[in-house]
């Protein structure tokens, strides 16, 4: 039913990829964050929103509405056990009012709603008019809606979004709704989401929504790669403008004085910029002075008869190289050794909703820890997220929401269409980050099936063709002799929950059975290898000695079982290892979760376990062995 009504009669406006929203002195940004009215569709097909066109007129005069906050997910906000665990379409609504200027049809600009993520498909209407549908969470999308605004005779404007959290086999993350039809059991109608991913399926509008303006020539793609030879920086750029064939561009990069160290006055858009004695960008624990960025201001000038329009965007850059060799990590020519954590956008009442004080709380936390690097399990993170990663010289393994890819469904064209529309997105967010220097393209398929060899094969070499500079893996958790993908990573990435899932509470078998993993897994293929999951959960304030599982004591007894063949095999060609988790998070009930997943090293609060010390007095001691020495500003080249 719910699956019926999806995506009934629409004309389907997908939105375009542009430049990330920014203020600049050609851009105007207005936040829509807040409380909006909202209202779930219960109606038995979850159709009802559609068939009275909720999005004709103010919510409030289709039925009874609530405030909910923006961007939070709606799940944890009410005490209603319907909400928390609905399923269908669900209705925000804000009314707006547009500046004046910006609804001039002779302002020259355009108007665009940007929506940082909404979980999972999403439909947008200005004023009752269509203006974007997208599918899949975790990535922005956008719409331009001048046109519409312009069309109004008010300067208020009504903002209406439908968001549906239902997971199909094609969806990414994939899931199934099954339908309970056993009559003597579950009510008539009665249905569940299935999924095969651990963490809860949080929905609803989940980073912010804003209006920016540009002018109707504007620059709307930029790509900046970045490498540096003996004492020269280079950052090789690609601008893309639309509106106009008839433009002029400029460039200049700014050190972190203001200082222009390098320009370029009408140029081409596709061009270098070189500079003296760069500052390299540099992870937070391998330099004295690390997440060097530059500031590139890209300029655009177009003349169309009397009018002229001019564009200016500015972003952050590092100039930074990665390269991956048969047994090492190279960030700017040096051995990167990843010692981090796996994370969520999970936290109390906000599900996965961007929360600052979280944000920065979590920053803190890695920086307390000594953690160089982070993986975003198991979905792309905020922006603002991502942004702080390039600010404090935290390495991220970027991986997109490919996760639980079971089902052999799930590996047909549409799922495969969908999944490098994915990745698209994602390389398109994120190709300019120094921060982030890995793709994951999935988290633990079902990488043994004939089906993933295709499949992967076909994702992972179109991520290379996105982005030639980043090496790009998935997760495997599938045996050494039978997975099918591996072949095609430049990394190797491994879970494995040694004396948890597999010999539960015998702590004595980790070592052989990981040194069998990491020389099986080397032998076959001779790439390095990252250990990206091990654990166990920890019920915080939980002891015995000797200890049992889900107490504190064995949580802190495997770590070290696995520390010590890691240490050893850091030699060779361990790159990393990336304990789950950071933080305990929520999941769906079941029988093995007491009220989420508790594998964190802090609890869902962010308070220590005493596993937090141990693994923070190991990666300090790394992060000393790993820094190089002599630490020096500038590069030295390859
Ligand atoms: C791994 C999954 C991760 C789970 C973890 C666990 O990659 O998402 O949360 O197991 O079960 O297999 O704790």
């Amino acid at each position: 039913m719910v699956g019926v009504c999806l995506l009934l009669g629409f004309s389907l406006l997908a939105s375009t990829l542009s430049l990330s929203p920014r203020e600049t002195p050609s851009r105007e940004l207005k936040e829509l964050n807040g409380l909006w009215s909202f209202r779930a569709d219960q109606s038995a097909d979850r159709n009802r929103g559609f068939a009275e066109a909720w999005y004709r007129r103010p919510l409030r005069a289709t039925g009874p509405v609530i405030d909910m906050p923006v961007p939070a997910s709606y799940n944890d906000i009410t005490q209603d056990h319907k909400l928390r665990d609905f399923i269908g379409w669900v209705w925000y609504e804000k009314e707006v009012w547009m500046p004046r200027h910006w609804i001039s049809p002779d302002a020259g600009m355009r108007v665009v709603l940007n929506v940082g993520s909404a979980n999972y498909y999403s439909i947008v209407w200005v004023n009752g008019a269509e203006v974007a549908f997208h599918e899949g969470g975790h990535l922005p999308f956008e719409a331009d809606i001048t046109k519409v605004i312009q069309k109004s005779s008010t300067r208020q404007c009504r903002i209406t979004i439908a968001v549906n959290n239902t997971l199909t086999p094609y969806t990414l993350p994939p899931g199934k709704i099954q339908y309970m039809t056993d009559t003597k059991r579950y009510p008539p109608g009665y249905f569940v989401q299935i999924t095969q991913f651990d963490f809860f399926n949080y929905a609803g509008i989940h980073r912010s929504v804003v209006l920016y303006t540009t002018p109707n020539v504007y620059i709307d793609d930029l790509t900046i790669i970045t490498d540096f030879q003996k004492d020269t920086g280079i950052v090789n750029y690609n601008v893309s403008v639309q509106g106009s064939a008839d433009f002029s561009l400029s460039l200049k990069l700014c050190d972190q004085t203001g200082l222009v160290v390098a320009s370029a006055f009408d140029e081409p858009p596709i061009g270098q910029l070189r500079l003296h004695s760069p500052t390299l960008w540099w992870p937070y624990l391998m330099h004295e002075n690390p997440a060097y960025l530059y500031s590139l201001e890209v300029y655009m000038k177009s003349k169309n008869g009397s009018i002229c329009y001019e564009d200016v965007y500015t972003l952050p850059v590092g100039i930074r190289t990665v390269q991956v060799t048969k047994t090492q990590f190279l960030i700017n020519g040096k051995p990167f050794y990843f010692h981090g954590v796996n994370k969520h956008e999970d936290s109390d009442i906000r599900g996965k909703g961007l929360d600052w004080p979280m944000i920065i709380k979590d920053f803190n936390l890695l920086r307390w820890l000594g953690a160089n690097s982070f993986r975003t399990s198991h979905y792309p993170y905020a922006e603002e997220i991502m942004d702080l990663c390039d600010k404090y010289g935290i390495v991220v393994i970027d991986e997109c929401p490919g996760v639980g890819i079971k089902d052999p469904l799930s590996f047909g064209n549409k799922s495969l269409a969908h999944h490098l529309t994915v990745m698209e997105e994602l390389v398109h967010r994120d190709k300019n980050r120094p921060s982030v220097v890995m793709w994951s393209v999935a988290n633990e398929p079902a990488s043994g099936l004939p089906q993933a060899n295709h499949y992967f094969k076909t994702i992972i070499s179109y991520t290379r063709t996105l982005d030639p500079t980043r090496p790009v893996t998935f997760v495997t958790d599938t045996n050494y002799d039978v997975d099918k993908a591996v072949q095609y990573t430049d990394v190797i990435c491994v879970n494995s929950y040694f004396s948890w899932y597999h010999d539960p509470g015998h702590l004595e078998v980790i070592p052989l059975q990981l040194a069998n993993q990491f020389d099986n897994w080397y032998n076959k293929y001779q790439k390095p290898i990252i250990q990206s999951e091990y654990g166990a959960d920890t019920l915080a304030g939980l002891h015995n000695d000797p200890p049992v599982m889900f107490s504190e004591e064995y949580q802190r007894a495997l770590m070290q079982e696995y520390f010590m063949i890691f240490d050893e095999r850091r030699k060779d060609y361990l790159i990393g290892e990336l304990i789950w988790n950071f933080a305990d998070f929520m999941t769906l009930q079941s029988t093995i979760r007491v009220n989420g997943n508790k594998k964190g090293i802090f609890t869902r609060q962010r308070q220590p376990k005493s596993s937090a010390f141990l693994l923070r007095d190991r990666y300090w001691k790394l992060a000393n062995e790993t820094k190089h020495i002599p630490l020096r500003h500038h590069a030295g080249g390859h």
